[in-house]
């Protein structure tokens, strides 16, 4: 217990809160994917004080995290972009390529501000997890790093507390070699796709759902080939609300199948979290953006003749008595027979009832509807000038969604052919995605041109195990190109205590012990990293020593 104390003191001295997002950010070809967790939300600093439950009630201290910034850089101490400046012409901040804050009217500049400094917390925009920067040239070095920053307190105290962000290290040495990453940031050199890679590859319709009734798409990006799995499949699953008739999708969330084992990789995710530029939270290498129609509309170019020679003008309109409702959310297609088939159905007004040749179906539910008609020129047939109605029952309420008057081809000079039997005539509109509404998916794995006994090998630095660790752990890491590799261990303060690997390796898998007696002597108990080098891949993680 002495000792954990004792850890969590040099941590604190040392500003390593646990207010950094662990990030992940890989390099493509002129882009920059950036992911990172949600791990720091529930940051809660014991300065602010206490929050209290509905009881009044002391609930722990008080949650301070308010959003993500993004920072990229040609420089490792990011100064080239710590432009925003005080009063004084001070450089006090950075500027972000982009930032990401909590829906909670907290936003724009901070108040208290330092020397007329105020530092932006955000535009109320809500958060996010997945990041892609297009603004990047191939072969040029970028630091990135991705910062969490604090709600600050107005009212805090007589001057009030400021908006923090967590730190962000990059430590390189004398010659530019890489010394130390945090676990919020990444030097990347964007760079177009080595010879013998193919990508990583999705398989399945993304634009249409494989089950239910939603007319929206999903888009799915890449942001980590090395993660996409090899012959992973995955269900995407909408939640609604309600009544089929008026409906509104609340949520979704992916399960994968992977050999043999079901996991739920995203769960509940809001439909706030929904449109073209909202990525998900990356898993397995994956984010997926959900593009929802927002309600019932006809679309147009779908709408119209499917079989037959019929050239007759449909002039669909959605009934202008239906303003206050939601039209029905389905397609309906109009059949046309040799014989009498079906009946129309209301008896007011201008509407009869009339014996027809055709039958008006709800295709998207499989069921016949009911439909009112008119007949202007008393022809008891289908004519120019004849209106039909679909008739849906809302509850037991009865209402009608389209209207369609039949009518003579747009050019008056050409001759009108009525439908025969056969024909069909369709409209199509688009619907919200509903309860079960389903897409579906499969992942092949990227292809590089090593490979390991069937294993695609990649660079790749693992967590070490156990961990913590006292007083030895193994590390496994992958080298996917002959060359030397490095395995470093450094303290906190970035003092090399260990070189654990230090020469030319074949491309494979590797595993390799790390003690911490060094040198007879015993390292000191608390957090070191362990950074692998290879060529131009760098990775850094953290091991803590809990003796
Ligand atoms: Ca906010
Ligand atoms: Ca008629």
């Amino acid at each position: 217990m002495k000792k954990l104390f004792a850890v969590l003191i040099l941590l604190s001295v040392l500003g390593i809160t646990n207010a950094q997002p662990k990030a992940r950010i890989v390099a493509g070809d002129g882009k920059v994917f950036l992911s990172w967790d949600n791990k720091e939300e529930d940051w809660r600093d014991p300065f602010y004080g206490y929050e209290y439950d509905e009881n009044g009630n002391p609930a722990g201290f008080k949650k301070v995290f308010e959003g993500y910034l993004i920072y990229r850089s040609k420089d490792a101490h990011f100064s080239d972009i710590k432009i925003i400046t005080d009063s004084k012409g001070n450089p006090v901040y950075w500027k972000p390529i982009a930032q990401f804050d909590l829906v909670d009217s907290i936003f724009g500049p901070d108040p208290v501000g330092i020397n007329g400094a105020h530092f932006w917390r955000g535009d109320d925009t809500g958060l996010q997890h997945a990041y892609i920067d297009n603004n990047v040239q191939n072969g040029q070095k970028y630091y990135y790093a991705v910062v969490s920053y604090s709600k600050g307190d107005p009212t805090f105290g007589t001057l009030g507390l400021q908006p923090a962000e967590c730190t962000k290290i990059i430590t390189e040495d004398n010659e530019g070699n890489l010394r130390f990453v945090d676990i919020n940031c990444a030097v990347v050199f964007p760079n177009p796709s080595p010879e013998g890679y193919i990508p990583p590859q999705i398989i399945g319709d993304t634009k249409a759902v494989a089950n239910g009734i939603g007319t929206g798409s999903i888009d799915i990006k890449i942001f980590d080939p090395a993660s996409v799995l090899e012959g992973a499949s995955y269900s995407l699953k909408f939640k609604s609300d309600s009544l089929l008739y008026n409906y509104k999708t609340l949520s979704y969330s992916v399960i994968r199948s992977y050999q043999g084992v079901d996991s739920i990789v995203l769960s509940g995710i809001d439909k706030s979290e929904f449109g073209a530029n909202k990525l998900s939270q990356v898993f397995d290498g994956l984010s997926v953006s959900v593009l929802n129609d927002t309600g019932v509309a006809l679309i147009y170019e779908k709408t119209g003749w499917v079989i037959g020679k019929c050239n007759a003008k449909m002039v669909v309109t959605q009934n202008p008595y239906l303003s206050a409702f939601t039209a029905w959310p389905a397609d309906y297609e109009i059949e046309f027979y040799d014989h009498i088939v079906d009946s129309s159905f209301i008896k007011e007004g201008p509407y009869i009832i009339l014996p027809v040749n055709f039958r008006i179906k709800n295709v998207t539910e499989n069921r016949d509807v009911k439909f009112g008609m008119t007949d202007p020129d008393r022809s008891g047939t289908l004519s120019v000038g004849d209106e039909l109605r679909i008739i849906e029952y809302k509850g037991t309420k009865v209402t009608s969604v389209w209207q369609i008057v039949y009518s003579h081809p747009e050019d008056p000079s050409t001759v009108l052919i009525d439908p025969a039997p056969g024909d069909i005539f369709r409209i199509a509109t688009t619907r919200r995605f509903y309860n079960n509404d389903e897409f579906k998916f499969s992942t092949k794995a990227m292809v590089t041109d090593v490979e390991e006994g069937g294993r695609i090998v990649t660079f790749n630095l693992e967590q070490n195990y156990p961990n913590p660790f006292n007083p030895t752990t193994m590390i496994k890491y992958s080298v996917m190109k002959s060359g030397n590799v490095s395995l470093k261990v450094y303290d906190v303060l970035g003092n090399e205590v260990a070189t654990l690997v230090n020469e030319e390796k074949q491309p494979g898998n590797y595993e390799v012990e790390f003690q911490s007696t060094v040198s007879n002597q015993q390292l000191a108990s608390g957090i070191y990293f362990y950074q692998l080098r290879a060529g131009e891949f760098v990775q850094t993680k953290k091991m803590l020593l809990l003796r």
